[in-house]
C-alpha cells in the first residue's frame, strides 16, 4: 500500500503541472487577428546597454509603434533566446531583437522583418578598435589585429561549438587548428615577440564577441604575448580603449549599432576597419508568422 502511494504522488504532481501549464498557455499565433494584443504589444529584447536596444527604441518612434502602445522589454540574450525557444515550440507569436551572425538563425526558423526606414542600417560590419599608441608599442600585435578578418560562416563555426557547451578558449584553439590557412594569413611574416609582453582585450559577452575575442587572443598568444580577455558592458569597453586601460577590442558593430560610442569616443581610439562584413541587426519573428514581414506590419491598423 505504502509503495503504491509513493508512486502515486509523483504521478499526480506531474499531471497537475501539465494541466496548469495547459491552462496558462499563450494561444498559438492567430494570423487573422491583430498581432499587438496577442503579445501585449511587447518586443522581447536583450540587455539594456546593447546597440540593438537603442536602435529598437528609435524604431518604435520612427514607425509610430510607441504611439500604438508597443514597448520594448529589456532582458538578456539568454532569456530572450529561451523565450523564443518556448514560443516556437508552441507556435506562439513573438517579436524579438535579432542579429546575425548568431546561432538563433540556424537553430530556429526565424526571419528578419523588413526595415524600409533603415533604422537598423542596411548592413553592419564588425570593426577592430585599438588604443592609440599600440602601433608604436606593440607593432606585431597591431599588425595581426589589423589583418584579422573572417566571414560570418567562420565565426558561426566557433559560436555553435560554444553554444553546444564547449569552453570558448578550447573552441577557438580547435577552430584555429582546423583553419591553418587563416592563421597563416593573419600572422605571415610576423616574428614571435620575446619577453612575454602583456596585452588586454576587452569585449561584451555576446556570443559573436566571445568567439572572435577568443580566436584573436589565441593567435596573439601564439605570437608570444600574454593575453588577458575581460568581459564588460559596452560603454566601459569603449572607455577601456579610450583610456589605454585595454589594448584592443574586436566588438564594434558599425556604422549603426555602436554609433553612440563611436562618436562619444571619437579621436580617442584607432579604427582598424572591418574584421567581419555582412552582419545584420533588426527585429525578427518566427517564419510561421506569415502575415508579418515588415516592421510596419506590427501596427494595429495594418
Ligand atoms: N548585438 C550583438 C550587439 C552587438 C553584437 C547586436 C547584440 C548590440 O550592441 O546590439
Amino acid at each position: 500500500m505504502r509503495k503504491k502511494i509513493r508512486l502515486f504522488i509523483p504521478v499526480v504532481l506531474t499531471l497537475l503541472v501539465l494541466l496548469s501549464g495547459c491552462s496558462t498557455k499563450v494561444p498559438k499565433y492567430q494570423a487573422k487577428k491583430a498581432l499587438g494584443p496577442q503579445i501585449n504589444y511587447t518586443i522581447t529584447g536583450i540587455d539594456a546597454g546593447a546597440g540593438i536596444m537603442a536602435s529598437t527604441q528609435k524604431a518604435l518612434s520612427a514607425y509610430g509603434l510607441a504611439k500604438d502602445n508597443w514597448q520594448l522589454q529589456t532582458s538578456s540574450t539568454a532569456a530572450m533566446t529561451s523565450t523564443l525557444d518556448k514560443a516556437i515550440r508552441h507556435k506562439q507569436p513573438i517579436v524579438i531583437t535579432g542579429w546575425q551572425p548568431h546561432w538563433m538563425f540556424t537553430k530556429y526558423p526565424i526571419k528578419f522583418l523588413k526595415d524600409p526606414k533603415h533604422v537598423y542600417g542596411k548592413s553592419e560590419s564588425i570593426h577592430t578598435i585599438v588604443r592609440k599608441g599600440l602601433k608604436q608599442d606593440q607593432p606585431t600585435a597591431y599588425e595581426m589585429l589589423d589583418r584579422f578578418y573572417w566571414t560570418p560562416a567562420e565565426m558561426s563555426q566557433v559560436m555553435i561549438q560554444v553554444n553546444n557547451g564547449k569552453d570558448p578558449q578550447k573552441a577557438a584553439q580547435q577552430w584555429l587548428k582546423a583553419n591553418p590557412k587563416k592563421v597563416q594569413q593573419w600572422t605571415k611574416g610576423l616574428k614571435k615577440v620575446s619577453g612575454k609582453p602583456t596585452l588586454k582585450l576587452t569585449y561584451v559577452a555576446w556570443d559573436s564577441e566571445i568567439a572572435s575575442t577568443n580566436v584573436v587572443a589565441e593567435v596573439l598568444r601564439g605570437l608570444g604575448y600574454k593575453v588577458t580577455i575581460q568581459a564588460m558592458e559596452m560603454q566601459p569597453m569603449w572607455a577601456s580603449i579610450a583610456t589605454n586601460v585595454a589594448d584592443a577590442q574586436v566588438a564594434a558593430w558599425l556604422p549603426t549599432t555602436s554609433a553612440k560610442f563611436y562618436s562619444d569616443y571619437k579621436g580617442q581610439f584607432v579604427d582598424l576597419g572591418a574584421n567581419l562584413k555582412g552582419a545584420r541587426v533588426g527585429l525578427a519573428v518566427p517564419k510561421y508568422m506569415t502575415n508579418i514581414n515588415s516592421i510596419e506590419d506590427l501596427l494595429k491598423n495594418k
